[in-house]
């Protein structure tokens, strides 16, 4: 039989027990994680979001009913414990707990379909298949605490800066990126598309007087790659400014990506700690590369890449090898940049686009944005997409939009620079891929 709380509270999580708490009867709450029953003594380890405990329970020792409890336990039952806890100096963490009282909340079948103590190694599609039981593992939740500290680090810095933050539309008529890679959906009786980006809206925002503004959020890719940087669905934080062009905004982005490494490491030591990452912090300012620089470096390794052409994987890998820790890459070719890229003034092939690069992954781009009404409406056309699509967006620009500037950037491969993972999949709590849409 399993039990309710009752009047059962939790009185410590497993990390805060130590030896000052010596003698004193505590509560705790969580997971078998392990059991070994040595016929007179019985250790149980019990984990929780925090850490891990060991239980000792000598047979001989300890109340009848709490020993008969224990005998029921099994690998990854919910259970609460009720004992003293006692220096030790043969357990883990240098205590453990003698059970008095024992309840069991939840058992768990068995056998479980992944090892959540990682004696047997799982691949990433059995880890993904049983993800709340891959979740519970220390190195992978640890994932998680970091993203959840890096995007509070993230609203705390656009708040601090005087940054309001959005909520767009997630439901959208018409492309923002350029024609494809879009997922259509039945909106009543018309077709609409899942959000790619909120860039149309962000800009709105500016023709609005909302000066800055952020949205933390969703967007929508139908690529059909399958890569190990590219999801179906990834979290995009996105920022907007008014009066600043591309300078401005990279300098915001510089400023925040070293905010949060330093915060990340000043607060999430045990989760880089279960991920053996050494955190290491950047120099404050980033190095900026240009375009055309770039072209000659990772043509001298050889790699073929000629102006005007998008960075090929190989292009990637090449400049990753030459370059360190993040990077600006500027002046891109206006060719390959989205309509509402700013074009060069005195150099129209060129433009006031950017991407931020960790090693050889882009983790952003941003730019200054045509905000002139006719400009954007002739680019738009240049694309091959049709102006008249756009016309809720495009009347923004008759009526006052101020210049701006913007970027966005992958939340999920930021992280991914933060926890030292080559795989997507990994900083994403229920990926989305081309394969996968459960669970
Ligand atoms: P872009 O398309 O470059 O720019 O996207 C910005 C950042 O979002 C992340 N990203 C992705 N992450 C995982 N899987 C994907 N399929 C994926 N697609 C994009 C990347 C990328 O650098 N509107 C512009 C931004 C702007 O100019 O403000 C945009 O969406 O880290």
């Amino acid at each position: 039989m399993t039990s309710l709380l009752n009047d059962w509270r939790r009185t410590h999580y497993t990390k805060d027990i130590n030896d000052s708490l010596n003698e004193e009867e505590i509560l705790i709450m969580g997971w078998v994680h392990e059991i070994r029953d040595l016929g007179g003594i019985i250790f149980v380890l019990i984990r929780d979001i925090t850490g891990i405990i060991q239980l000792t329970a000598p047979t001989k020792h300890i109340p009848s009913e709490a020993l008969e409890e224990i005998k029921k336990f099994r690998k990854e039952s919910v259970v609460a414990v009720k004992g003293k806890v006692q220096e030790s100096g043969k357990a883990p963490n240098g205590v453990e707990i003698i059970p008095d009282e024992i309840k069991i909340l939840n058992l768990a079948n068995q056998p479980l379909p992944m090892d959540p103590t990682e004696k047997v190694k799982a691949e990433i599609d059995t880890r993904l298949d049983s993800r709340f039981l891959d979740l519970r593992k220390a190195n992978v939740s640890g994932i998680f605490k970091i993203k959840s500290r890096m995007l509070h680090t993230i609203r705390l810095f656009f708040e601090e800066n005087g940054f309001i933050e959005t909520n767009t539309p997630k439901l959208v008529a018409s492309a923002t990126e350029g024609g494809t890679e879009l997922f259509p959906i039945t909106y009543f009786e018309r077709e609409a598309f899942l959000s790619q980006s909120p860039q149309l809206y962000k800009q709105m925002m500016m023709s609005a007087g909302f000066d800055k503004v952020y949205e933390i959020a969703q967007i929508f890719r139908a690529e059909e790659h399958d890569t190990l940087r590219h999801l179906n669905e990834a979290i995009s934080i996105d920022m907007e400014a008014s009066f600043m062009d591309d300078k401005d905004v990279m300098k915001i982005l510089n400023d925040l990506i070293y905010q949060v490494i330093v915060d990340v490491k000043d607060n999430c030591q045990d989760a880089l700690a279960t991920l053996e990452v050494d955190l290491k912090v950047p120099d404050k300012q980033f190095e900026i590369l240009k375009y055309d620089d770039m072209i000659d470096m990772v043509n001298s390794k050889d790699v073929p890449i000629e102006w005007g052409e998008d960075l090929s994987r190989a292009a990637e890998k090449a400049l990753g090898e030459m370059m360190e820790g993040y990077y600006f890459l500027t002046e891109w070719p206006t060719e390959i940049k989205p309509f509402y890229v700013m074009p060069n003034e005195k150099q129209p092939e060129k433009s006031h686009a950017f991407d931020l690069m960790y090693k050889d992954l882009e983790i952003s781009s941003g730019a200054m944005r045509v905000h002139q009404y006719d400009l954007l409406k002739e680019k738009i056309a240049e694309k091959g997409l049709n102006p008249n699509a756009f016309g809720s967006y495009l009347k923004s620009f008759e009526y006052g939009m101020p210049p701006h500037a913007g970027w966005g950037l992958g939340a999920d491969r930021f992280n991914m620079c933060l926890t030292g993972l080559n795989n997507i999949r990994e900083t994403v709590l229920f990926p989305r891929d081309r394969r996968r849409l459960t669970p």
